[in-house]
């Protein structure tokens, strides 16, 4: 409990904060594992997880010890000098996802950036491509952030409309079309990347036939193109293996990463790759105050130990199809559930109603009085994606939540 009630600490957002979110009204304020308890002390299932940020559970004791111990002994150096924490982290990490370099980064936006930033100048300083010329492919439809560059290649009203002049150098295709992909590249060898989300996760948990990722590597194999995964969303064991590419046997070039590095704790983003990749960056060219900084490689470091030692990816494998099995009885018997999608706990539904309808919307309100927290995307999806940490009793309970609020709701 706090000192204030919901209505009052909405109304204090509404008055001084900036309005460029519409949040699900409730007001949480402390979080354990799966759930999380709002000002008034009711008890939610997350399942949002921060958009896949907290897969290691709120609050994880073992994450939450290597925070409070590295921020007692040594928060930020910046990288004006060597810590005692960065080698060890970067030695652990690279080990961990199989590249030979990592570069530290704190939000996923910044990630991408920087990805970006390191396959333009391999294309210049590697294949020599004219100056200003290089081109990035991207998928329609796409995610990767909100910064200006990235937005440039959204095609997304909301997120780019105004926020103009607009950074060019990407070539839009159409997502799960490795065709298209290989159209792209044969007749343009100024193309350095393709940038791509194994699963899209913002579009509406859109998952790609089964061989996508692996027909799109080969085609950036055949063209020397650089293969860049964001996993910011879909990575650390979310979609039923450690990466989503591990589906399909994909390394990629570039790996990016970002939220669950942290296990919600803190913001830590990563782009991993190969000494020949990453070795086009030289000191001065790229960097970041608290990107690498002691406190994120602890934290991280103990993140990814807690994924490995609880066999999260397993877990999300095992707890993803009885999911999907509970939701596909809904869409079968009721016709409020259209279909139902996703891949390990990375799920969404679809709602039988159009994107401008607000039936998703009520739905999710309606869950959030039975005591489960979710969110609709575009209109008539809702995202499901309880943390990794879950029990197949709790997750069976969840079920039984949305079940009954199925059968009660009233579109
Ligand atoms: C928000 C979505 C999820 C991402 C991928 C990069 C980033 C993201 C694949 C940038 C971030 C977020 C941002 C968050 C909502 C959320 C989201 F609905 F917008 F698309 F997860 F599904 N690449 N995704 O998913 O990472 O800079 O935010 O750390 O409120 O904008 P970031």
């Amino acid at each position: 409990m706090t000192e204030f009630t919901t209505e009052q600490l909405i109304e204090k957002e509404s008055k001084y904060g900036a309005h460029n979110y519409h949040p699900i009204p409730v007001v949480l304020h402390r979080g354990e594992g799966v759930y999380v308890w709002d000002v008034e002390g009711r008890k939610y299932f997350d399942f949002l997880s921060a958009y896949s940020a907290v897969n290691q559970g709120h609050c994880h004791p073992r994450i939450v010890n290597a925070m409070v111990e590295q921020a007692q002994t040594l928060a930020l150096t910046s990288r004006a000098f060597h810590s005692s924490m960065l080698g060890i982290y970067q030695e652990f990490a690279t080990k961990y996802f199989g590249f030979d370099k990592l570069l530290p980064m704190n939000s996923g936006a910044e990630a991408v950036e920087s990805a970006i930033k390191i396959a333009r100048k391999y294309g210049y300083e590697k294949k020599g491509i004219p100056e200003n010329k290089a081109k990035i492919v991207v998928a329609q439809n796409n995610f990767h952030g909100r910064t200006t560059t990235i937005i440039s290649f959204s095609n997304d009203e909301d997120a780019r409309k105004n926020f103009g002049p607009y950074t060019s150098g990407f070539l839009t295709i159409p997502y799960d079309s490795p065709e298209e992909l290989k159209i792209a590249l044969k007749n343009d060898d100024e193309i350095v990347a393709f940038l791509v989300e194994p699963i899209q996760g913002e579009a509406g948990v859109y998952v790609p036939q089964e061989g996508y990722l692996k027909r799109c590597y080969e085609v950036c194999k055949k063209y020397d193109v650089l293969f860049i995964a964001d996993e910011i969303q879909t990575g650390i064991a979310r979609t039923g293996k450690l990466l989503a590419v591990n589906h399909e046997d994909v390394h990629p070039d570039i790996l990016i990463l970002g939220k669950a590095l942290s296990g919600g704790m803190y913001p830590v983003s990563a782009v991993l790759a190969d000494d020949h990749i990453l070795g086009v960056l030289k000191p001065g060219q790229h960097g970041s105050t608290f990107g690498g900084n002691p406190l994120a490689c602890a934290v991280a470091m103990e993140a990814l130990k807690v994924v490995d030692e609880e066999n999260l990816a397993e877990k999300a494998e095992k707890l993803g199809q009885k999911f999907r099995d509970g939701m596909q009885k809904l869409v079968e018997t009721g016709e409020l559930f259209n279909l139902v999608r996703g891949k390990g706990l990375l799920n969404a539904v679809v709602i039988n109603d159009t994107q401008e309808s607000d039936t998703a919307w009520r739905f999710c309100l309606a869950l959030k009085e039975n005591g489960l927290l979710a969110k609709p995307t575009h209109g008539n999806i809702i995202r499901f994606a309880p943390p990794l940490v879950m029990t197949e009793e709790q997750l069976q309970e969840c079920i039984d939540i949305i079940t009954t609020t199925h059968n009660n709701f009233e579109k």
